[in-house]
């Protein structure tokens, strides 16, 4: 038995581990102590992880795909080849833009994508289609508006704040804060302080909240246009604030004071007086902050909700202070800038535009389906399942079952696996050097690089192996470095790797597009001197110098020792160092300022597209007589984390994944606890279980996210829930799905028995 420190792969906080590891087993798992964020903490769904790492769907060897569906064994150098010969052709044949390439990373995972994302440049491609682009796109462009860059992102500061709002998010189950539970509860406890909660359902965050307002499906806009409203009209806005650090709040102001916030209190069916304390109250509040997750972001109005819950806190200046929202920086960027307005990023069949460098996974089975001679022919999917977690599973089916060539990059044989032309078996987080770019915090950010417990289960490779060796085999990347490998080996400890990096700079100045596989270049030559169970984590080098020259001092005075040329290496060397993580810098929240990109360092508030969605507001309309529900179909519950267990026997509750619904509702049906029921959209239908639960809305439902999966090739181990989404159930400017906004009829199976 050996004692070892990992993280957590399920939730993007990534919170420290340390397990007892036994034969290629994780006997015990705790929270660890020595990991600089998560300090111990964890939540029960960690517990479970040998569920991750040992399952009957674990992928052992490369396969290809046989005409009669079955898979063959091959091996590594027949796939390899085989796959670079497919790619070179479409390339050849087709042009880059015939390749897309899905996923990139999970919730833990994104040490991969540091790799993976050279298929792109390999393929002269620019469409990488991510679970991001189906969430977080609205959010990403409004940054990018009011900040200056679409990379600039914010994160809240809800340890120190006195006021909070949680907007659609619930926190206790999704987590997505620094050790959720801890800190909700420090906030219940403190009647100084105050929590308020806006979710149509009474979650298990809204039950420890202050006030709970509990609106409408949907009506977030609304609700949020009339705290803005209240504000404003009160005189409530932080003008000094707005005087030094914004423009455009006058036109914001206009805007604002037009909203009749008696209609639009009862369109989101919230009392008016209750939006008027919390609009008080927060503005009024020393210190405050937002907080928003899915339940504002797979919703309608999804760009201009974020628009409107940034301008809360930015009008009563809660920006770049402790307690409030704030810019942070990040190791490894997870997302691009992209102007829409440019010329040449757009589908050939939706002509979408990227955000952040990021396509809407809503759109890519008609980019597939698309007639024109420039559709989307061969895709590359790398940790993820979209036939299963993209919106309209069956459009996904059909469209990747047209598909030339389709590979699949994973651990397990999942239902989009089983599509592909070929799989092949990466290691697990486990096996591997991992890391995420889930390092969100500020003042203070940290790194957590991981290093592998074990060895890859079989024939299994650790991604970054299996792209550097793809490249190879398309020619791309020369098989040998002759003076880089060397200058990495000999060059002494005293010059900080100076030579190295000099040599490099000059490699990438002689063949400018070796710099776009630079991950594989210093994985190939620096990575061959570092401990061999570290040499993936040499394209870090690259990561932290840049890190360290743009936050010199925050990286200094996070206790790292150097000059403007060395700290970028000791910065390397002390992640290295540190298998539990460590702060890498250390800001004054006043460094928000010098974060933006704004040429004028301001938070520019007026955004024109924002205002006519305002208007347009006017106009839209909720419920249908065909579908009389609201479907949730998502929920974040104890017993599910995406798709990432497999095998069913990790929930220790709610195995069929059942579907809430208010007791009143149920009885109008005529349905008893259990029963089971169609659960029926405009685009298909699932069978599920009822469980009757006072805390949803009535005339709302629910589902939970991560279910439906074919364990073994069984039948789907709960809802599969994208059976219900269509990919046009969307935001029309951003296509990120309406996911908590689904109409369906619920009837009762026919033959059941009546209650
Ligand atoms: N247990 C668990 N945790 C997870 C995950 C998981 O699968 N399981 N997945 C992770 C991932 S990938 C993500 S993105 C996060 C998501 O984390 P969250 O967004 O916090 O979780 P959800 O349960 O999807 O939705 C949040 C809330 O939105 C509410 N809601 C629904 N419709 C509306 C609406 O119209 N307006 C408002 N204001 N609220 C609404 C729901 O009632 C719900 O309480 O969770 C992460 N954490
Ligand atoms: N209807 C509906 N659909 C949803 C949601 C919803 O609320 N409602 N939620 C959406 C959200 S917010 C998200 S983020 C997406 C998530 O959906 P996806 O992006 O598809 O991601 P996961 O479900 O996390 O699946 C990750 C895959 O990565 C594999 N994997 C795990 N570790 C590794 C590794 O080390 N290497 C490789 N190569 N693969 C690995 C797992 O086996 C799994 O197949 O789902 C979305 N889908
Ligand atoms: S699921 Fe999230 S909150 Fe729970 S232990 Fe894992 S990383 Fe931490
Ligand atoms: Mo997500």
């Amino acid at each position: 038995m050996s004692l070892s420190v990992t993280a957590c792969p399920l939730c993007s906080r990534n919170c420290g581990l340390e397990v007892d590891t036994q034969e290629g087993r994780l006997a015990k798992i705790r929270g660890d102590e020595k990991h600089p964020i998560s300090q111990g903490y964890i939540c029960q769904k960690a517990a479970r992880l040998e569920y991750y790492q040992n399952h009957d769907d674990r992928l052992r060897y490369p396969l290809k795909r046989q005409p009669d569906g079955s898979f063959t064994r091959i091996s590594w150098d027949t796939a390899l080849r085989e796959i670079a010969q497919q790619l070179n052709q479409v390339k050849k044949q087709h042009g880059g833009p015939a390749f897309a390439f899905v996923g990139g990373g999970g919730q833990g995972n994104h040490w991969g994508g540091v790799y993976s994302s050279q298929m792109l440049a390999a393929m002269g491609s620019r469409y990488i289609y991510t679970a991001l682009a189906q969430e977080k796109t609205g959010d990403i462009w409004v940054n990018g508006r009011l900040f200056g860059s679409q990379l600039c992102h914010t994160t809240e500061d809800i340890e120190h704040a006195d006021y909070v709002l949680f907007i659609g998010t619930n926190p206790f189950q999704a987590h997505g804060i620094v050790n959720a539970r801890d800190t909700l509860k420090a906030l219940q406890k403190d009647p100084a302080r105050t929590m308020v909660v806006i979710d149509p359902k009474v979650t298990e965050t809204a039950k420890m909240a202050d006030i709970h307002l509990q609106l409408r499906p949907s009506t977030d806009a609304y609700l949020l246009l009339a705290l803005l409203a209240v504000i404003v009209r009160e005189n409530l806005c932080d003008e000094e604030f707005l005087a030094h650090h914004c423009t455009g709040s006058e036109a914001v102001k206009q805007a604002l004071l037009a909203i009749d916030t008696e209609d639009y209190a009862q369109r989101c069916d919230v009392p008016l007086p209750d939006i008027e304390r919390v609009a008080r109250g927060f503005a009024q509040a020393k210190k405050a902050c937002v907080r928003v997750d899915l339940g504002t972001q797979h919703s309608k109005n999804t760009t201009l909700n974020g628009y409107l819950e940034k301008l809360l806190y930015l009008l009563t200046g809660n920006f770049g202070r402790a307690g409030g929202n704030n810019l942070h920086t990040y190791l490894i960027p997870l997302a691009s800038n992209t102007d829409e307005r440019k010329k040449g990023l757009r589908t050939a069949a939706h002509q979408m535009f990227p955000i952040g460098g990021l396509y809407p996974p809503n759109i890519l089975p008609d980019e597939i389906n698309h007639a024109g001679a420039d559709r989307v022919r061969a895709v590359w999917v790398d940790s993820a399942n979209p036939v299963l977690t993209y919106a309209d599973t069956q459009a996904y089916r059909d469209a990747f079952e047209k598909l030339e060539l389709l590979v699949v990059v994973d651990i397990a044989m999942t239902e989009t696996a089983r599509l592909a032309h070929y799989v092949l078996p990466a290691a697990s987080q486990f096996e591997k050097v991992e890391a995420s770019g889930f390092n969100l915090e500020f003042p203070a950010n940290f790194f957590h690089l991981r290093h592998p417990l074990f060895p890859p289960l079989e024939e299994a490779l650790p991604e970054p192996e299996i792209y550097t060796r793809l490249l190879e085999k398309m020619g791309l990347l020369p098989t040998t470095f002759p003076v880089l490998s060397l200058l990495a080996r000999v060059e002494p400890r005293a010059t900080a790797r100076l030579g190295y990096l000099l040599a490099l700079q000059l490699l990438f100045k002689r063949k400018p597009f070796l710099q776009k596989l630079a991950s594989s270049v210093l994985y190939r030559t620096l990575g061959k001197t570092l401990p061999p169970s570290l040499a993936a984590a040499a394209p870090l080098l690259g990561l932290a110098v840049g890190y360290a020259t743009r936050y010199y001092h925050a990286v200094k005075k996070a206790g790292l020792e150097g000059s403007r040329r060395t700290l970028g290496n000791a910065l390397f060397e002390a992640i290295l160092a540190s298998p539990s993580g460590r702060i890498i810098s250390r800001h004054d929240y006043a460094d928000v300022w010098s974060l933006l990109k704004n040429p004028d360092r301001k938070i520019h508030l007026e955004i024109p597209e924002m205002v006519v969605a305002m208007q347009a507001l006017k106009q839209a309309e909720v419920a249908s007589d065909d579908f009389p529900f609201v479907l949730m179909a998502g929920e974040r519950r104890s017993y599910n984390a995406n798709q990432i267990y497999r095998n069913p026997a990790w929930r220790k509750t709610d195995p069929k994944g059942s579907l809430r619904m208010h007791p009143d509702d149920a009885l109008e049906l005529d349905l008893a606890p259990g029963a089971e029921v169609v659960c029926e959209s405009a685009r298909g239908s699932i069978q599920v279980f009822v469980e009757v639960d006072t805390t949803v809305r009535r005339k709302m439902v629910t589902l939970p996210n991560g279910y439906g999966l074919r364990y073994q090739g069984g039948p789907p181990a709960g809802p599969e829930l994208n059976m219900l989404t269509d990919s046009e159930n969307c935001e029309p400017f951003t296509k990120t799905p309406y996911h908590k906004y689904v109409p369906v009829k619920i009837r009762k199976v026919a033959g059941a028995a009546a209650s």
